[in-house]
Formats: structure tokens, sequence, C-alpha cells
């Protein structure tokens, strides 16, 4: 996995609504707890140095999207956010033979859910149409179907509102499953006013989520899931969960 570490430009980062500025010292403790979560599923975790320049770097996960085949650095559909995808680009280039690019309209790795058998992409205030067409015609060589959905009203990204458990359960809130987009899977609801723990991820073998949901967490361990809380109290000021801190990869070799 990759990882960036916070900056001090953290208090400048976009959010929807302010709640508050986040707070670098707890930020930092608890992007140490994730990376440390990472790692004890087994994860080789790559933590890069801060990006004073771009102060939402640290959420990598919206710059690309890792296949095994080859990784798809993102065009940001927000303007502060437009440099940083192609600075991780070289990073992506030492661990892939093809590392290619999105040039056209904009897309972001949060509105991506890459499962078994698709790779769903929700069109939101940061995806558009343009990108969706340009990234399906460049992961067509490696075989993977696209499938176009939405993103509810006033939610940042798709996978603000869900996450992949295993190949055929995913964790959605109620109003993202309403859309019927999940028909074909098996699906978990996060509990009713626990919205905002619906991004998870499911790193070997963990369930990773942010601390403070306790009826999802439980509804999780009873369906058998390993869970890991970490705090996230400060990367939710600025709209981000726990896919949005890392990339995680497998290239095949
Ligand atoms: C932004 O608005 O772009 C950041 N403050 C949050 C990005 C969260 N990323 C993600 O969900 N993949």
């Amino acid at each position: 996995a990759i990882c960036r570490k916070p900056s001090r430009s953290i208090v400048d980062g976009l959010r929807a609504v302010d709640i508050g500025t986040p707070d670098l010292d707890v930020f930092e403790g608890h992007h140490a707890d994730y990376v440390a979560a990472l790692r004890d599923t087994g994860a080789n975790v790559t933590v890069l140095d801060a990006l004073e320049e771009y102060p939402d770097a640290v959420f990598v996960e919206d710059a690309a999207l890792c296949l095994q085949e080859g990784a798809v650095v993102m065009r940001p559909g927000a303007p502060s956010r437009l440099g940083k995808a192609a600075e991780m680009a070289p990073h992506l280039e030492q661990l892939y033979g093809e590392v290619v690019r999105i040039t056209d309209g904009f897309i972001e790795g949060g509105d991506i859910l890459t499962t078994e058998s698709e790779i769903l992409i929700g069109l939101s205030a940061r995806t558009d149409k343009a990108g969706v067409a340009q990234f399906s015609q460049l992961v067509d060589r490696w075989g993977y179907q696209v499938r176009v959905v939405d993103t509810p009203e006033g939610v940042l990204h798709f996978k603000t509102d869900c996450s992949l458990l295993d190949e055929e359960t995913i964790l959605s809130t109620k109003r993202l499953d309403a859309s019927g987009c999940f028909e074909v899977y098996k699906v978990i609801h996060v509990a009713d006013g626990e919205e905002a723990c619906a991004n998870t991820i499911r790193f070997n073998n963990l369930v990773i989520m942010p601390a403070g949901f306790p009826r999802t967490r439980d509804a999780l361990a009873q369906a058998g899931y390993d869970v890991r809380e970490v705090g996230n109290s400060e990367a939710a000021k600025l709209d981000g969960g726990m896919s949005c801190l890392s990339l995680r990869l497998s290239p095949k070799a």
C-alpha cells in the first residue's frame, strides 16, 4: 500500500461543510494507527513525505486506480487537487510496467469501486462522463468491465457511501443501496445514523473502519469479519475516510 503523511497545510483541506479545522497532531496519530493496521494485515506500506503545496495530498486514493495489470493516474475534479495526481505517477512507475493517464474530463479514485467481476464508477461532482469514458477505454486493454452508477446527492464520492467487504459483499448506506446498483451483491447496511462509517477497507484479514460506530462494528463482527477500528475524526472534517488514505495494490509479477 502507499500512504502519504498529512501536512501542516491540512488545515486548508477541502470540505463540504465546515465542522472545524483538523488538528495535525491528532491527524498524525490516527494516520500512524492506520498505517499500523495495514501493516498488521501483512501489507508492505510505503509512507511518502507530506506535500505542503497540496492540502489534501494525504488522501492518496483519489490520485490513481491500481489494478493488477497496471495503474491509471486520475484527473481530480477539484482544481486544488489536479497536480497531486501527477505527483503519484513516478511512485507507480517504480511498481508497474504500465502506468496510463486520464487526460480528458475528470475522475477521482474515491468514485471507483473495484470488485471481482467489474469496476463500478459513480458520477459525482468530481467525476464526469468524459473522465469515465476515457477510463473505460484505458482499462479495456486489461479486460475490465466498467459500470457507471450514480452517487447520492450531496455525497462527495461514490465510495463515501460503500465499501467492498469480500468478493460478493458490499457494506453500503441504505440511501445508496436504494439506487439498485448492488443488486447482484450481498449487501450489509450501515446502521441508521452511522452513515459516516460506510467507507471502510477490507485488506487481507482485516476490515479497517473508523472508530465510533458501534452498531455497524458489531454487525460486521457478527457477520464474521475481523474488524479493526481507527480514529478518523480529523480526516472526517475533510470528508475523508478509510479508503482515501491509501492506495492498495498487488501488481502482477
Ligand atoms: C476532498 O474534498 O477532495 C478531500 N477533502 C477529501 C477526499 C476524500 N477522498 C476519498 O473519499 N477518496
